[in-house]
Order: structure tokens, then C-alpha cells, then sequence
């Protein structure tokens, strides 16, 4: 059973979103001004558009944190959408309430929409935008927060860096790229790069597919919206076993590599190195200039719905990978040493 476990709701102009979180032991210090920092560094970013203007996300922890620290029981986290003002009628779960007024029915190739809409049997596609909006993955960086706070306890931390934006490596030019898919009313992705370091050794599995911590953090990190590639440590496609592999050597007195291109894990298991975790952003679906599409009405030619949206959101989505990964390593944390206490937990460890 996963020892570190959450639900998340809420729609992207609804009322909320929510979560409930299982298994952060007590006495972990539940730093508030530290989560809403990091919902802060998942708002900004060049090229986000003008929903976040708006927003301005903040955390209410609703239960399992008294006077600043965990007390071992779930604990519920929420997240106001500003533009719910905004759209009341729109989003009300009351039926006096319907109007069509913010309906579509035209797909946009690459979002949701088509899939969502037939395995939903609806015909509104606002239906499917509402939770497969990138909106929910502002809980979701809030879960990750907490699941940082372990970590930090335990002395290990994250970073991610942005590597590179449509066909631009160099970060002189990633503002010049984003404003270009603007003015072409375009918009663009992009690779970004997660770094946890001072894990410790063996975390995950070989010893079943599914405990390999490389296969977890895979599906955490592709599982963001618009993310297609993971990659962990360097992309060995074209290399030599012995240019790929990372040699031992003893530093100090302790076992380490000359190399890392395995980016921290080997045979599902952390090996003590960091953690090196890539993912690529494909371009956002939403364009002001749309591609061809059909209503699903009449399934006739059309073009692809439009509303406001970002052009790029690559800084904003290595925040929240940051934030799975973390989910990860406090999982694994807990299921190879487990603790009920932060006090039990760093005992074990
Ligand atoms: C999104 C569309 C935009 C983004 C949104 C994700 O929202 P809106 O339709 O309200 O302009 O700003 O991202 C967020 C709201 C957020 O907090 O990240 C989409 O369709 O995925």
C-alpha cells in the first residue's frame, strides 16, 4: 500500500480545487509562507497569459496541522480560483442555474476534448476543459510543497531549471522564442530539468516492474498535462556502454561515481547520486490561430475553439514536476522506513 497518498478536485473556474492527504507523519513544521511561495514560483513564468493576473494562489489548510505542525491525520488543503467571480452562473452545480453561455463544441487537436467527450458522453466540451485544465496542478504543487517540507526535514532538496524552448538551448533566447509564437498566435514548449539531491541509497526496487522508483517518478512526471518525454539522467541513444556507465571510485571514504548519467538511479533504485529528471512540454493546445477541426454537433469541417490562454508554460510546469517527484521520494521514504512520527522516521533513517 502507498504510504504517501492524496486526492485532488476542482475545476479550472470553479469554486476551488481541493485535496486530502495521507500519511505526512506528525510533527512535520508546516510552513505556510514556504507553500505559498511555491504556488507563487508556479504562477510566474514569460509567456503565461492573462488568467494569472487574476489569480493570485494562496493555501488554507482546512485540518491535520495544529499551530503550525502535522499531527498525523489527513490533511486537507485549498486552493480559491479567483475567476470564479467571474463565472458563477457558469460553473453553478445548481440546474436553475444553466446557461450555455461559455459552451463549445469544437474539439482542439491535442487537448482532451475529443477523447474526454466520448468517453464522458458530453457534448459540451467545456465539461472536459474544466479538470483537464493545467489549473488542478496548482493543488497539486501544494501537496508537493508538504511533501518538500518532509524532505527538507530529512535534508534533501529539489530544484528545476528550464533547458530549452522550442529550438532555443540558450536562455538569451527563450523570451525571443515565447514572444514570436505569441505574435504568430502560435504557442510553443519546451525541456526542463528536475535536480533532488543527498538521497539515500535504494530507494525503489529491482525486484518487481512496479517498484522501480524510475517507473514511478516516469509516471508522476508524464502525467502533467502536455508532457511527453521523461528522460532520467542523460539520453543514451547513440552511446557506448563504456561512455554510458558511470565508474566507481571512493571519495572521502564514501562510494560515488566519476560520471551520473544514469542521473541517480540503477535497476529501479536510487543509487546515491542526484536525481536527474527531464521531461519535454509539448506546445499548448489553445491557439489564437487555430487549426482545423469539426463540431461535434454536426461533424462538420470547423476550426478549433479558442479561449484565452497561455502561450508557454514550460517554467511553470517544471514547478509542478518538481512537485511530483517529491511525492515520490516521500512515498519511498516512508515505505522503506516508515515512521508515524517525523521524530520515528528520522530514527529509522
Ligand atoms: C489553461 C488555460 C488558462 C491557463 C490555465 C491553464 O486558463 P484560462 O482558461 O482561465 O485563461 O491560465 O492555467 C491556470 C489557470 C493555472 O493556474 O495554471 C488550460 O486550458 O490548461
Amino acid at each position: 500500500m502507498e504510504k504517501f497518498r492524496f486526492l485532488t478536485s476542482g475545476e479550472s473556474h470553479g469554486k476551488c480545487l481541493t485535496a486530502i492527504i495521507e500519511g505526512v507523519p506528525s510533527g512535520v513544521d508546516i510552513d505556510i509562507d514556504f507553500i505559498n511561495a511555491e504556488l507563487k514560483r508556479r504562477q510566474e513564468g514569460y509567456g503565461r497569459g492573462d488568467r494569472m493576473k487574476i489569480e493570485d494562489d494562496k493555501i488554507e489548510i482546512l485540518s491535520g496541522v495544529r499551530h503550525g505542525k502535522s499531527i498525523g491525520s489527513p490533511i486537507a488543503l485549498m486552493v480559491k480560483n479567483n475567476d470564479f467571480q467571474n463565472w458563477q452562473k457558469v460553473m453553478s452545480v445548481f440546474p436553475e442555474d444553466y446557461t450555455d453561455e461559455k459552451s463549445f463544441t469544437t474539439y482542439r487537436p491535442g487537448h482532451a476534448d475529443y477523447a474526454g467527450s466520448v468517453k464522458y458522453n458530453q457534448t459540451d466540451l467545456r465539461n472536459i476543459l474544466e479538470r483537464s485544465s493545467a489549473r488542478k496542478t496548482a493543488i497539486e504543487v501544494a501537496v508537493g510543497a508538504v511533501a518538500k517540507l518532509i524532505l527538507k526535514t530529512l535534508g534533501v532538496e529539489g530544484s528545476s531549471t528550464v533547458t530549452q524552448i522550442g529550438s532555443a538551448c540558450c536562455p538569451d533566447r527563450f523570451h525571443q522564442e515565447i514572444d514570436t509564437a505569441k505574435e504568430n498566435g502560435d504557442s510553443i514548449g519546451g525541456k526542463f530539468v528536475v535536480v533532488y539531491k543527498n538521497l539515500p541509497v535504494g530507494l525503489g526496487s529491482h525486484v518487481h516492474w512496479d517498484r522501480g522508483i524510475d517507473g514511478r517518478i516516469a509516471q508522476a512526471v508524464m502525467s502533467i498535462p502536455a508532457i511527453k518525454v521523461v528522460e532520467i539522467g542523460t539520453n543514451p541513444l547513440g552511446m557506448c556502454g563504456s561512455q554510458y556507465h558511470d565508474e566507481f571510485k571512493v571519495e572521502n571514504g564514501e562510494v560515488c561515481r566519476v560520471t551520473n548519467n544514469a542521473g541517480g538511479i540503477e535497476g529501479g533504485m536510487t543509487n546515491g547520486e542526484d536525481l536527474v529528471v527531464s521531461a519535454v512540454m509539448k506546445p499548448i493546445p489553445t491557439m489564437l490561430k487555430p487549426l482545423n477541426s469539426i463540431d461535434n454537433k454536426t461533424n462538420e469541417q470547423s476550426q478549433a475553439h479558442y479561449e484565452r490562454s497561455d502561450a508557454c508554460a514550460v517554467e511553470s510546469c517544471a514547478v509542478v514536476a518538481e512537485s511530483r517527484v517529491a511525492w515520490v521520494l516521500v512515498n519511498e521514504i516512508l515505505l522503506k522506513y516508515g515512521g508515524d512520527s517525523i521524530e520515528e522516521l528520522k530514527k529509522h533513517i
